[in-house]
Formats: structure tokens, C-alpha cells, sequence
């Protein structure tokens, strides 16, 4: 099995560009986002707001063209990593509950050689995720249970082994158009 690779819409909910443009975030685990809980930035790194006429998306400056193609350019906003920490948006699935999180963090591990240098975060299933949100005290959620299925009574992946989840979380972020591409 090959994983996807999707880019998704994270819209920002506070920070200067709240209501007005998404967060681009890349994972090749789309089930891992059901347990999203904070977006790491690179404190270092530019990132530029793109736009193709009709949208703005946040991205790495260095991966503006290999992560939009050519129907996306730079308009003058540009921000660091460490500018955007704690910029609020809004997550993907509402599935688990979740309080206090969903906000940009700072981590160094985030690279721009590829995805968006925005790293989608589910410390409960990567150990730089756990380390990085644990310093800023976010919670580690975890919907699957042992023998690999999500737990009952979730919207969406209720009992699905997590693998399988993958084929409806991405539909659903398609019909709400928070997918902008999807590599499957
Ligand atoms: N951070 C990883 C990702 O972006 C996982 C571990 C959630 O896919």
C-alpha cells in the first residue's frame, strides 16, 4: 500500500490574516489528522501568502512552487515561523474532542525540502510531534485503539481499521473543500 499525499486548508481563525487565508498543510496520513492538534512552523523560515486570484494559502517561501504549481504567486505578506506561533485555525475534523489546542507552534525539526514547511501535528503518532507539543502543553489525543480501529462512536471512522480511514477523511475534506490536492 502507498500512502496518499494530500494538501490540506487549515483557515486561520486569529492572527492578521484570520478570515482571509488557510494555512496549506501536507501529510501523507490523512487519518492522523482526526487527532490533529497544532501546526509547527520552523521559527526561521519565511513563509509567504499565495494567491491564485480566488484564495490565499500560507506556505514555506522556498516550497511555494513545488507545493502550488504555477497557478499560485507570492503577494508582499511574508511572516516567520516565529511570527506566526500561536495563530489559531480552524482543524480538519471535529470528530474527538479537543480543548486549548489547534494553533501554530514553533519547532526546528520542520525542513522545507518538502510538503509546505507547515507540519500538520499528532503527537500521539510522531515522536518529534509528542516532544514538540508537549512543550507547549497540548494534549496527546488518541482515537485508535490497540488493535489498530478508531474508537466507537466517531463520526466518520467509528470501528474502521485507521489505514482504511484514510479513502472517507479524504472525501469529506474534498466535499468541504479543504482539499487542494491529493496525490492517492
Ligand atoms: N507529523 C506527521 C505528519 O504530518 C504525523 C506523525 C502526524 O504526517
Amino acid at each position: 500500500v502507498v500512502d496518499p499525499s494530500v494538501y490540506v486548508r487549515f483557515p486561520l481563525t486569529s492572527g492578521p490574516l484570520a478570515g482571509e487565508a488557510s494555512l496549506l498543510v501536507w501529510t501523507t496520513t490523512p487519518w492522523t489528522l482526526v487527532s490533529n492538534t497544532a501546526v509547527a512552523a520552523h521559527p526561521d523560515v519565511t513563509y509567504v501568502v499565495a494567491t491564485n486570484g480566488l484564495e490565499k494559502l500560507v506556505v514555506a517561501e522556498p516550497l511555494l512552487e513545488k507545493a502550488l504549481g504555477e497557478d499560485f504567486e507570492a503577494t508582499g505578506q511574508r511572516f516567520t515561523g516565529a511570527e506566526m506561533e500561536r495563530w489559531k485555525y480552524e482543524r480538519p475534523f471535529n470528530i474527538v474532542e479537543m480543548e486549548g489546542a489547534h494553533f501554530v507552534v514553533n519547532a526546528d525539526y520542520v525542513t522545507t525540502e518538502d510538503g509546505t514547511g507547515l507540519v500538520h501535528q499528532s503527537p500521539a503518532f510522531g515522536e518529534d510531534d509528542m516532544r514538540t507539543c508537549r512543550a507547549y502543553g497540548l494534549p496527546v489525543v488518541n482515537p485508535v485503539r490497540p488493535d489498530g480501529t478508531f474508537e466507537a462512536g466517531l463520526h466518520l471512522v467509528e470501528g474502521q481499521f485507521f489505514k482504511k480511514a484514510d479513502e472517507a477523511l479524504v472525501a469529506d475534506l474534498a466535499a468541504r473543500n479543504l482539499l487542494l490536492r491529493h496525490v492517492p
